[in-house]
């Protein structure tokens, strides 16, 4: 019997009502929710979640409004193998992309979604990404059964009853997403929060501008306003509408007043690969040395860019929240963040202490005495030293709201138009060959210098850790199209502008030849962002290089940290045998997409062979 929705209905927007009956029709949940985005509304679920066993409430003494979650452990990270975009043409998705024919695809997503809700409540969660109304936002409504995805997406985006609001108003694309954990249960079975088998499907048709996502319940899989939506499908819609979707962080650097009270406030947008510190970099807290500057946060991982009626770059940041790394986070490598998720917070994948709280590697010194770990089992010190098991996941994360963030910028964050952009950063985890920072000549070697960035793997990905990809513009995970037409995309956006961004490349992981660090990062990363804002305000010299404009030692502020010429020299040196075999690797990327790369990636390869 088709199903016919009368109760709790929030829209009048009758194309949503029927998608909503045929999706109910096919998934067959026992009941249809329609979030209205209330505190109260929360409040019930999560103590639904409470009841079912996948949220526990954490001590409310020291974790105010806080949660904590444990996935199961095949479902602690994105899962890029089981990722596809499915336009209709094997090359628009290109070689970077997993891809299956859409007609194929919709038919097996068909017959997965096929009663996968029974025993379930689908949720039907609306929610914009960007102030609700700007002309830079977008509006999506995700279908799921997974409670723990709609209280992560209500600190993550906008939500409920202003979004109904505006999708009836009719003026503004919808963008459908249906989630399912799979799995459904049998009448009476106690729910499963968390899939137990490893069918992951995480499809995303670029032509019709939808999202399925099936079997998993985690982060970039589930939450699908943040990469399938802000990144896969927002990177069609900005290519086909001249403006940007990019996995980069918004900060702003305010400088202390002068004689006349003045600040003078530039904003960066950065883009480095998942867990290489673009949640530490977005809200750092200038070290010594630097009294009266300030850096606001206005994002921490995905920027929507577009050229304003003047030809300024403008950005917003589309989330309301941070979904960031917990391991390696604390009151010294990141205060403002522990501020942040000091309450109102959903933690997965750390460890739970006796008191109710949490804990992860690098929060403390010292770890508590024991504790239960990720995976819910007794964990002491001790038996981390025995068996090399880790009390968190290292891919643990909190949801926060980025509202709590100390340096938050509010009024960067609301503004309907975003801020201007005067530069971007491109940045990963080097062990070797990438010097500190330099600048890229211009746009075009600026597009070059992202297009080949390359970066150690990380945790946030299943798969190996630790091996140097190619990662262009931090967007090989993310990037809904072919990659080759990305680069021209970049490339063709300096047309429409009247003042073009300076583009520069960073290195917080560079090694000496004993594997240490040889930068101490986090704070002192400020002294560069000092440089880069003194670059583009025409202030600091540049000493050129093969690969760049690079900083003389004097024109950076050393106030506060010994760092002698000769270890600077060691982070700047530009060993030409190393960058021959990075061209190496530039040029691996470059066969792969070589049918779409656009001649001027040849040229500017040509350029930098020749000045090596
Ligand atoms: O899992 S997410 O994609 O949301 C986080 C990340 O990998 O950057
Ligand atoms: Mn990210």
């Amino acid at each position: 019997m088709a199903t016919r929705l009368t109760e709790g209905v929030l829209t009048s927007n009758v194309h949503l009502i029927r998608w909503v009956e045929k999706m109910a029709d096919l998934c067959q949940p026992d009941r249809v929710h329609w979030i209205d985005g209330s505190d109260a509304e929360n409040e019930w679920l999560c103590q639904q979640l409470v009841e079912a066993g996948t949220f526990t409430k954490l001590n409310q003494k020291l974790w105010p409004g806080c949660y904590y979650a444990r996935s199961s452990p095949n479902d602690v990270a994105r899962v890029e193998d089981r990722t596809f975009i499915c336009s209709l043409s094997k090359d628009n998705a290109g070689p970077t992309n997993n891809w299956e024919d859409p007609y194929v695809m919709r038919r097996k997503l068909k017959e997965l979604f096929r009663g996968s809700m029974r025993g379930r409540t689908m949720y039907v969660l609306p929610y914009s990404m960007g102030p609700i109304g700007s002309p830079m936002s977008q509006i999506g409504v995700q279908l799921t059964d997974s409670a723990y995805a709609v209280v992560n997406m209500r600190i993550m985006a906008r939500v409920g009853k202003p979004v109904f609001e505006q999708i009836d108003k009719n003026t503004q694309r919808v963008v459908p997403c249906l989630h399912s954990v799979g799995a459904p249960l049998a009448p009476g079975e106690q729910d499963v929060p968390w899939p137990q088998n490893d069918t992951k499907y995480i499809v995303h048709f670029p032509e019709t501008r939808e999202i399925w996502s099936y079997g998993s319940g985690y982060g970039g899989n589930a939450l699908l306003g943040k990469k399938c939506f802000a990144l896969r499908i927002a990177s069609n819609i900005a290519r086909d509408e001249g403006w940007m979707a990019e996995h980069m962080l918004i900060l702003g650097l305010e400088s202390p007043p002068n004689k006349e009270g003045q600040t003078e406030k530039t904003y960066v947008a950065a883009a480095f690969p998942s867990a290489c510190g673009k949640t530490n970099f977005a809200m750092m807290v200038p070290p010594a040395g630097f009294e009266g500057w300030k850096v606001r946060c206005v994002g921490d991982d995905i920027a929507w860019i577009r050229p304003d009626e003047n030809g300024q770059l403008r950005a917003i940041n589309p989330e309301a929240g941070f979904f960031g790394v917990a391991p390696g986070t604390s009151v010294k490598t990141n205060p403002n963040a522990m501020a942040t998720l000091a309450r109102n917070t959903i933690f997965t994948n750390v460890a739970l202490t006796p008191e109710g709280g949490v804990w992860w590697e690098g929060m403390t010194d010292k770890p508590p005495a024991d504790c239960l770990d990720w995976r819910g089992q007794h964990w002491t010190p001790e038996i981390a030293k025995q068996t090399g098991r880790t009390a968190a996941h290292p891919n643990g994360r909190f949801t926060a709201p980025a509202q709590q963030c100390p340096v938050f910028d509010h009024e960067a964050w609301n503004a309907p138009i975003g801020v201007p952009i005067s530069a971007f950063l491109f940045g990963g985890r080097r062990a070797t060959t990438m010097p500190l920072v330099f600048q890229a000549f211009n746009w075009s070697s600026g597009v070059y210098v992202g297009a080949t960035m390359g970066s150690e793997t990380t945790a946030a990905a299943t798969g190996e850790t630790g091996k140097v990809r190619r990662d262009p513009m931090a967007m090989l995970p993310f990037c809904g199209y072919h990659m080759g037409d990305y680069f021209r995309h970049w490339l063709r956006m300096q047309r429409r502008l009247s003042a073009t961004p300076r583009v520069f490349h960073v290195n917080w992981f560079r090694r000496d030849a004993d594997g240490n660090f040889l930068w101490p990062g986090f704070s002192e990363n400020m002294r560069v962002l000092k440089w880069i804002v003194d670059r583009i305000r025409g202030r600091a010299q540049g000493k050129e290089t093969p690969i760049g404009w690079t900083p003389y030692y004097e024109d950076m502020n050393w106030n506060g940290l010994n760092l002698p010429p000769s270890k600077f020299d060691e982070l700047q040196a530009v060993d030409r045998d190393a960058w021959r075999r990075e061209v190496i690797g530039h040029e691996e990327l470059f066969l792969l997409l070589h049918d779409h790369l656009p001649a001027e990636m040849i040229y500017e390869r040509e350029l930098l062979i020749c000045r090596l």
